[in-house]
């Protein structure tokens, strides 16, 4: 356990607050909560420091859908409860353009499945098992920085939302703060490669108490713009529309958004059912891989290290599996003395990395039209051969599932 914080005076020299663990987690998000969480169960003692508060970072609407390795990773922490009380087991999705509309079924093509349980949601039930426990996690710290992580003991530092400063020393510092973090840039720019992609479009998304007009998922391709029919609950719906990367939000009123989804989601004999939004938000869309995702005794995880466009559902996912991954190699580490999968880590991680960065961009093309003036009439008939092909061969079908529902995580 992390041994209790030195009791620092006030007096006039106010030295800082001093702990010690084996493993410093900056960023309570789901990779650094989750590889807490790993740790724990594994006996690897840690401390995670976030700089936001716990009702901040518990209501920040994100992703919805978790592979099936995710689900048995958070059933492995102990943590999945009520996700199978509360989550929805989706055995397929659908995927339409003007006059159709095809259903992929997962479990037949790849037998696997996904749950729609959103992250809200899997962050909490992480919070409340860390805390249930007594597990140090300290909540709107600020100016966190990262020291040392070259040597044998790397240290992270911060000053509490009190104004005390601390110091925490550790075996190693996992850098789970995701891509406006500050634990990537430990690693000197001349070390590190990052790799690019942004997308001539933005997600528009809004979460409205409405019940869902559809059981699963509607990826719809539409000469406008794609959408997007996603869910949290039989009485939340979840929904989202291709924009400009440049539109504000404030040029969206709801009858607008709807008005938007109704259009592009059309199916004969299907109507969309539209409701108070309690929520919206435009999100950039791009693709962001860097290496390395190890620098010394740093090991990034999740959003810190790489970003995918969330149109195949694989953000949260990917950190999920970092932090099984970065779980496995440390432990074997601090408890066993062999660092081989801790020598390995990075090059495990980047390669799921790229497989779910290729499969999103691949989604992603296929499914956004460009629109407006310029838009290219060459690929939009290249976007519907795909999508026809996709929903005709058995084959191109099955590839999209085994992606979709998530590649095993190589034990
Ligand atoms: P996170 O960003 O979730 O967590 C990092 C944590 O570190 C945060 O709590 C942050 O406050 C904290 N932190 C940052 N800097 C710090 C510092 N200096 N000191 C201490 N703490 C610090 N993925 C999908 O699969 N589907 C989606 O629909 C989807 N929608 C998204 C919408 C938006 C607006 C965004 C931004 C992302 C979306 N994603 C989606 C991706 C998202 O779910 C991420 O993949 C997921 O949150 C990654 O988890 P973490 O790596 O833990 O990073
Ligand atoms: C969501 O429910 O937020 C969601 C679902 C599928 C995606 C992206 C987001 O591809």
């Amino acid at each position: 356990m992390a041994t209790a914080p030195a009791s620092g005076s006030h007096g006039p020299m106010v030295s800082p607050r001093v702990l010690r663990t084996q493993v410093g987690i900056i960023g309570a998000g789901p990779a650094g909560l989750l590889l807490a969480r790993l740790l724990s169960r594994r006996g690897v003692d840690a401390v995670v420091v976030e700089n936001r508060s716990r009702a901040y970072v518990e209501a920040r609407v994100r992703a919805g859908v978790l592979e099936h390795s995710t689900v048995e990773l958070l059933e492995e922490a102990g943590v999945g409860e009520r996700l199978h009380r509360e989550g929805l087991r989706h055995d397929g999705v659908h995927l339409q353009w003007p006059g159709e509309r095809h259903r992929l079924d997962f479990v037949d093509l790849c037998g696997r499945s996904v749950w729609v349980y959103g992250q809200t949601e899997v962050v909490k039930d992480l919070i409340a098992a860390r805390l249930a426990a007594g597990e140090p996690l300290l909540f709107d710290v600020r100016d966190t920085a990262v020291h040392d992580v070259t040597g044998d003991r790397p240290r992270i530092t911060w000053t509490d939302a009190d104004g005390t400063a601390a110091e925490l020393h550790c075996d190693v510092v996992a850098g789970c703060d995701g891509f406006h973090g500050v634990s990537r840039h430990a690693v000197p720019a001349a070390l590190r490669r990052t790799w690019e992609r942004t997308y001539p479009y933005a997600w528009l998304g809004i979460l409205a108490d409405v019940a869902p007009s559809t059981d699963e998922l509607i990826y719809a391709w539409h000469p406008d713009g794609f959408a997007l029919h996603s869910l949290r609950s039989p009485s939340v719906s979840r929904l989202y529309v291709q924009v400009d990367p440049d539109e504000r939000i404030e040029d969206w009123p709801d009858e607008r958004i709807w008005e938007a989804l109704a259009r592009r989601l059309a199916t004969p004999g299907w109507t969309l059912r539209t409701g108070p939004v309690r929520e919206k938000g435009i999100t950039p869309m791009r693709s962001v891989v860097t290496e390395p995702m190890r620098h010394g005794r740093l090991f990034l995880a999740g959003d810190s290290a790489h970003i995918v466009p969330p149109t195949g559902a694989k953000g949260l996912n990917l950190a999920a599996a970092d932090a099984w991954l970065l779980a496995e190699a440390l432990a074997a580490a601090l408890v066993d003395g062999d660092e081989r999968l801790l020598d390995g880590y990075g090059e495990r991680a980047l390669r799921r990395v790229w497989r779910a960065t290729h499969f999103s961009w691949w989604m992603t093309s296929m499914l956004h039209p460009a629109t407006g003036p310029g838009a290219d009439a060459f690929d939009r008939e290249l976007q519907l051969a795909q999508l026809r092909y996709v929903t005709s061969s058995r084959a191109a079908a099955a590839s999209l599932a085994e992606n979709y529902t998530g590649l095993a995580l190589d034990r």
